[in-house]
């Protein structure tokens, strides 16, 4: 059990305390530790391992909460909480993974309406009983309404790909450890880079292939993440991890490698698309190799499986069946698409001024690390009270201290004075244009009103993009992957608007929002549209993102020409 499975149980168990109405002070003591471990940078299970006394050094981690750790590391689960579990409908728990309601709410549909479940709720909702309960009306109705579809939309979950691209790297580096192992490597929609995982896809091929392929499955089954095993075979295993993400795991021959990696990188649509092409050729692609009749003509290596069909190599970012076998057949080589090494600066990114959680300083060191050559501050507007967005004031007093840390810096990086400025329900902007005419970076972006009418929202969007100081529209469907739908709205037309205006179109690299989303970004580009790949960092980790946003625009198949922050100092703006 790792450290983030604990923390779930702790606030879990603070839930259910809550919605008994337990104390103040033991809910919050859960909460706290919950959060507390969810934190925590070392592995709870290495120091139970060690040295047990070494968790109550933990804040918030008392003597109870001690004896609860070790049990949960030493068990799998926890006596109270389990006992917990029995007394509270199962349907109340879930109750709470829709979004806006929280214990309190729960109790109070229980007590007065007999609320056991999500439907329970759904038809109090529809019943119209719920606008009667004190504190709450119509508005709370409509609002739990629209999140119990939302919650129905997303709980058929995949995956962030940042989530499972950190799994999936903990195992194969867990698997190279096994001396059977020869090669490694993950393929599925992981290796396509896609914006959400289902599964993670393994493939390993054997030192040994008569006695290792026993082994590796072995040690496989016994990696410490895993919390079922689904199956167990000779040459394929698949399993389901603490954090809820499956893995397969395939034993492959050597000399079907590339076979096999292009096979189960798919997508199974351009697998079947290829697979037609070679039969017009009087040829048999599987994933064991490429076949003449019986005979294997080729499969150790991807490229060679392309090339058995007359194609160049596809990287796996544009393996949809969108064109891209097409594009290969006529036109014999892809353009250079753009690469991480290509970025030379970031153009959103947040300090202490709104909702970052590091100075300007710590930021700009961060971007320095990176290697580029500049990068925008762009802390929140006022309209964002809720993450304190800036005052004029303060951004008066940000200018003086931007150019302070610059002088420190001596020329390592240029930090440009920017500000992410609220787009506000008529399209206007949130800073005035006395303000906004003094920056070099006006990133416009919509965090509210997300559910106006579909023309509404058109206009709204557009009026802003018209803005003179308007230079990049920020994330712009507003979506949260697994969690806030995106917002309705034109997109041709807003591209069009984005294009005639001169704004270029962030490509949020945030794996919760990958904004905008791929689909659009080649519509844009064949509109003409310029690009900028930014982190929207709020820490000095966040900078290492940016491979996410890469990733999204290779699948939009853009080149490095396409994104101005590929361009040096002096040259990416001459745009705006
Ligand atoms: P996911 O896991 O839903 O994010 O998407 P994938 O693409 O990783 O799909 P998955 O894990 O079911 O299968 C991995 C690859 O194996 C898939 O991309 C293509 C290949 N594959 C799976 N089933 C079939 C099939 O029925 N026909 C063909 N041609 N290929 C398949
Ligand atoms: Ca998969
Ligand atoms: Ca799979
Ligand atoms: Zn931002």
């Amino acid at each position: 059990m790792d450290n983030k499975k604990i923390a779930s149980i702790f606030e879990e168990m603070a839930d259910i305390f809550d919605i008994q109405g337990d104390s103040v002070f033991k809910i919050n003591a859960y909460r706290k530790a919950g959060l507390v471990i969810s934190n925590f940078p070392y592995d709870l299970r290495d120091v139970v391992a060690k040295d047990p006394k070494q968790l109550e050094n933990i804040p918030g981690v008392g003597k109870g909460l001690k004896d609860k750790i070790i049990e949960l590391v030493n068990t799998g689960k926890c006596e109270e909480h389990d006992q917990l579990r029995k007394i509270i409908p199962k349907g109340l728990l879930e109750l709470l993974e829709v979004r806006g309601i929280g214990p309190k709410k729960v109790k109070a549909f229980y007590l007065h309406l007999k609320v056991q479940s999500i439907n329970d709720l759904k038809e109090a909702c529809e019943k119209h009983k719920v606008r009667n309960l004190p504190g709450m009306g119509e508005k709370t109705e409509n609002e739990i309404l629209k999140a119990i579809s939302e919650h129905a939309y997303f709980s058929t979950k995949r995956h962030m790909i940042s989530e499972a691209m950190q799994e999936a790297k903990q195992i194969i580096s867990y698997m190279e450890k096994c001396d059977d192992v020869k090669r490694i490597e993950y393929a599925g929609s992981l290796r396509r880079r896609q914006e959400t995982i289902g599964d993670i896809d393994i493939l390993v091929t054997v030192k040994n292939p008569k006695k290792s392929s026993d082994i590796v499955m072995t040690y496989f089954n016994s990696y410490r993440e895993i919390l079922t095993i689904l199956s167990k075979g000779d040459t394929k295993s698949s399993v389901v991890l603490q954090s809820g993400i499956q893995v397969d795991l395939r034993v492959i021959a050597d000399e079907s490698f590339g076979a096999a990696m292009h096979y189960f990188t798919g997508s199974k649509d351009h697998n079947i698309k290829m697979r037609d092409l070679a039969k017009k050729k009087g040829l048999k692609i599987s994933e064991y190799g490429v076949f003449q009749g019986e005979k294997l003509i080729s499969g150790g290596k991807e490229e060679d499986v392309f090339k058995s069909v007359g194609l160049p190599y596809i990287i796996p970012e544009l393996r949809n069946n969108i064109g891209e076998i097409e594009y290969g057949l006529k036109n014999k080589k892809f353009p250079d698409f753009i690469e991480l090494k290509d970025m030379r600066g970031d153009l959103h990114s947040h300090t202490v001024y709104s909702d970052g959680k590091a100075s300007i300083l710590e930021m700009a060191q961060a971007f320095i690390a990176k290697g580029y050559e500049y990068f925008a501050v762009t802390d929140h507007s006022s309209v964002m009270a809720i993450v304190k967005g800036m005052s004029t004031n303060d951004i008066h007093r940000q200018w003086k201290e931007i150019d302070e840390v610059e002088k420190k810096l001596k020329g390592k990086i240029k930090i440009l004075k920017g500000c992410e400025v609220d787009i506000l329900k008529d399209g206007s902007l949130d800073f005035s244009d006395d303000v906004l005419k003094q920056l070099d970076i006006v990133v416009i972006s919509a965090h509210t009103y997300g559910t106006l009418p579909f023309d509404e929202q058109t206009e709204r969007l557009i009026t802003a993009i018209e803005n003179p100081y308007a230079k990049i529209l920020g994330h712009p469907t507003g979506r949260l992957i697994n969690k806030r739908a995106p917002m309705e709205f034109n997109m041709e037309r807003v591209i069009e608007a984005c294009v005639q205006n001169h704004v270029a179109i962030e490509i949020n690299s945030s794996p919760s929002r990958l904004d905008l989303p791929d689909k659009f970004i080649k519509i844009a580009k064949e509109k003409g549209a310029k690009f900028v790949i930014n982190t929207d960092s709020h820490t000095t980790q966040q900078p290492d993102l940016m491979e996410y946003g890469i990733f999204n625009a290779r699948r939009g198949w853009l080149t490095k020409e396409d994104v101005l922050n590929t361009k040096g100092l002096g040259k990416f703006d001459t745009y705006f």
